[in-house]
């Protein structure tokens, strides 16, 4: 069976919300970020890299939410968790590449640096954040799901960090109406209500 290595509201659930969507069975595993549980023996013999989420398959484990994303939904086709032709999934994974190499360093680095950013340099880091919300607010969201019509994997993985800058009182309505309104809309689905419970959490 799969099973999915996790830490509570961090960047894996964009995986396990795609395992709830797929509706197939899998185990969680919580690896506990602020107890420095990714740096065990044992968690680093999962993923070397030291961090979460890590899929662990019949084949072998997989780490990176974008690769996890695509093996859920292309395992799992009945779900219709991604586009099947080739230019449409191609944008999807450009959407997807953009969050994990882009968005997710960029609030990241606000929320989670430590020793945590003050002053000027806190206040560069947060107009860079925003300046690649305003690019997803503006450009990328299609809508009303992250690539149009059709829901995918991109939108629980988009909801994990418009979530993060909720949470942090970032989301500002005025400014990101488009996102909000999809937090909203991914934040109601059922599956992802699931998830959300699982990891202790629930829709903000
Ligand atoms: N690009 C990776 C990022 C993985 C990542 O940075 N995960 C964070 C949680 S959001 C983590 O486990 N950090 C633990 C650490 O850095 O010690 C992915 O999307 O899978």
């Amino acid at each position: 069976m799969l099973k999915l290595y996790y830490s509570p509201g961090a960047c894996a659930m964009a995986s396990h919300i795609a395992l709830e969507e797929a509706g197939t069975d899998y185990e969680l595993q919580k690896i506990d970020l602020r107890q420095g549980e990714q740096r065990t023996p044992e968690y680093l013999a999962i993923n070397p890299a030291g961090v979460t989420p890590a899929l662990a398959t019949e084949q072998g484990v997989i780490t990176q939410n974008v690769a996890i994303l695509t093996y859920v939904a292309q395992t799992h086709p009945q779900a219709g968790l991604a586009p099947t032709e080739a230019y449409a999934f191609a944008r999807m994974q450009a959407f997807n590449a953009w969050l994990a190499s882009s968005l997710h360093p960029a609030i990241g680095k606000v929320l989670f640096s430590r020793p945590p950013l003050e002053g000027a340099v806190r206040a560069e880091a947060l107009e860079q954040a925003f300046a690649k919300y305003d690019l997803a607010e503006q450009h990328l969201l299609v809508g009303p799901w992250a690539l149009g019509e059709d829901h995918s994997v991109t939108d629980g993985y988009l909801m994990v960090f418009t979530r993060w800058a909720r949470q942090a009182d970032l989301l500002d309505k005025a400014r990101f109406p488009r996102l909000n309104a999809h937090l909203d809309r991914v934040q109601s689905r059922p599956a992802v209500q699931r998830a959300l419970a699982a990891e202790g959490l629930s829709a903000i």
